[in-house]
C-alpha cells in the first residue's frame, strides 16, 4: 500500500494482544468502519487463540515478524511492549506497511532515531504513534481554542494525571516518567506547538500506598522553547480512580478540561456508600476515560491509511517524547533540571 488509496477494506494485523492490544483487536473487529481484523500475534499463544476464537476469521501468528510480512495484512497495529518496537517498526517500514504504534515509539532516543531514518530512507511516512489524547474530544476542543488565539499567548499549562493504582510488583519510579508522564509530554508539545527545552522532576514525600522506594506522586516542570512553563502532577497510586485534567492559562483567558462540575468535587469515598465519591462517579482507568479517543484515533488511522495518507502523531513526536522522558529520568535521580537536546533533523511531513 503506502501512497496509493485502497478501494476495499483495510486488512489489519494486531501485534500484542494484552489488555490494550485485545481492546484494539475488538475495536477493529466490531466498531471500525473500512477495516477487517485479519491476524493477531502474541508470545502467549493461548491468549491469542482465545481471542481469535472469540472474534472469528482471524489468523494467529506465533511470530510477529511473520504477521508483519503476511500477504493478508495491509497495515499493522503494534501493541507489543516498547522493548520490541524497534525491530517490529523496522519490519513494517521494510514491508512498506503503515503502522499505528502504541507509545513508547522505542525505549531510547538512538533507536527512535533509527526508526525515523529508516522511514525517511523509504521515502514515505508510515509510522503513527498512539498518543490517543490528541483524538479525545475535550483535548481537541482545548487545542482548537489555544490555536484560535482567543486566549492570547499561552503562558502556562497545568496538567494532572492520576491512576488508581499500579498492580505491577516490579514497578519503579522511572515508569511514572516513561509510561505516564509521556502523555503530558506529548500534550504539552502538541497543545503549545513547540518543543520542551528542559525538564525537572521533583518528588514530594511519597504516598505510603506506593511500593517502598517508589517516588509517587511526582511533580514535573517543563520549560518550553517560548518560555512558557508546564506543571505536571503524576500520581499513580491515588487510590480512588482515574483523573486527567489540563488547564491552559493565556494572556487573555484560561480554559480547563477533564473536570467534573459541582460546588465540591472530591474523590474521597462517599460516606453514604455511593459509587466512588461525593462529587460523582470516577472512571476506573484510561481504557474507560479515553475509550472514545481510542475509537476516533483508530478510525482516523484506518481512514487516512485507506486514502494513502498519514494523520496524527509522527515518529518525530515519538522520538521527541522519548528524549524528554530520558532527560526526565535523569532529573528524577538528581532533582535538578535537565536540558532536552533534540537531534537537528527536521520533522517528517
Ligand atoms: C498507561 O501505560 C497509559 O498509557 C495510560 O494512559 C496512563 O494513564 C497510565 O499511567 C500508563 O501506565
Amino acid at each position: 500500500m503506502g501512497g496509493t488509496s485502497l478501494e476495499g477494506s483495510l486488512r489489519v494485523g494486531v501485534v500484542g494482544v494484552g489488555l490494550m492490544g485485545a481492546d484494539h483487536a475488538r475495536r477493529l473487529a466490531t466498531r471500525i468502519a473500512g477495516a477487517t481484523l485479519t491476524a493477531i500475534a502474541d508470545p502467549d499463544g493461548d491468549r491469542a487463540r482465545a481471542l481469535a476464537d472469540e472474534l472469528g476469521g482471524v489468523t494467529v501468528h506465533d511470530d510477529p515478524l511473520a504477521l508483519i510480512a503476511s500477504g493478508e495484512v495491509d497495515a499493522v497495529l503494534l501493541a507489543s511492549p516498547g522493548s520490541v518496537h524497534e525491530e517490529q517498526l523496522l519490519a513494517c517500514i521494510e514491508q512498506g506497511k503503515k503502522v499505528l504504534c502504541e507509545k513508547p515509539l522505542t525505549m531510547d532516543s538512538e533507536s527512535s532515531l533509527r526508526v525515523i531514518e529508516a522511514e525517511r530512507a523509504g521515502g514515505r511516512p508510515l509510522v503513527q504513534v498512539g498518543f490517543m489524547r490528541r483524538f479525545d474530544p475535550e483535548y481537541m476542543r482545548l487545542h482548537e481554542l489555544i490555536e484560535s488565539g482567543r486566549m492570547g499567548r499561552t503562558l502556562l499549562l497545568h496538567q494532572t494525571h492520576r491512576n488508581k493504582s499500579v498492580p505491577n510488583p516490579d514497578f519503579r519510579s522511572e515508569m511514572i516518567v516513561r509510561d505516564s508522564l509521556v502523555h503530558e509530554v506529548d500534550c504539552a508539545r502538541w497543545l503549545l506547538a513547540e518543543e520542551i527545552v528542559s525538564i525537572q522532576v521533583i518528588g514530594p514525600a511519597p504516598t505510603s500506598h506506593a511500593l517502598a522506594g517508589v517516588v509517587d506522586p511526582q511533580v514535573t516542570i517543563f520549560r518550553m522553547a517560548s518560555g512558557a512553563v508546564v506543571t505536571n502532577e503524576v500520581f499513580v497510586n491515588s487510590r480512588t480512580g482515574y483523573e486527567v485534567r489540563c488547564e491552559a492559562v493565556g494572556e487573555d483567558g484560561s480554559a480547563i478540561i477533564g473536570r467534573p462540575w459541582g460546588e465540591v468535587y472530591t474523590t474521597v469515598a462517599d460516606p453514604a456508600g455511593g459509587d466512588g465519591a461525593w462529587g460523582g462517579p470516577i472512571v476506573p482507568d484510561y481504557r474507560v476515560r479515553f475509550e472514545r479517543a481510542y475509537d476516533i484515533e483508530v478510525q482516523a488511522w484506518v481512514d487516512a491509511t485507506r486514502r494513502g495518507e498519514r494523520t496524527g502523531p509522527t515518529s518525530w513526536d515519538g522520538y521527541a517524547s522519548t528524549v524528554v522522558c530520558t532527560a526526565g529520568m535523569e532529573s528524577l535521580a538528581t532533582g535538578q533540571p535537565v536540558d532536552v537536546v533534540l537531534a537537528p533533523i527536521p520533522a517528517l511531513p
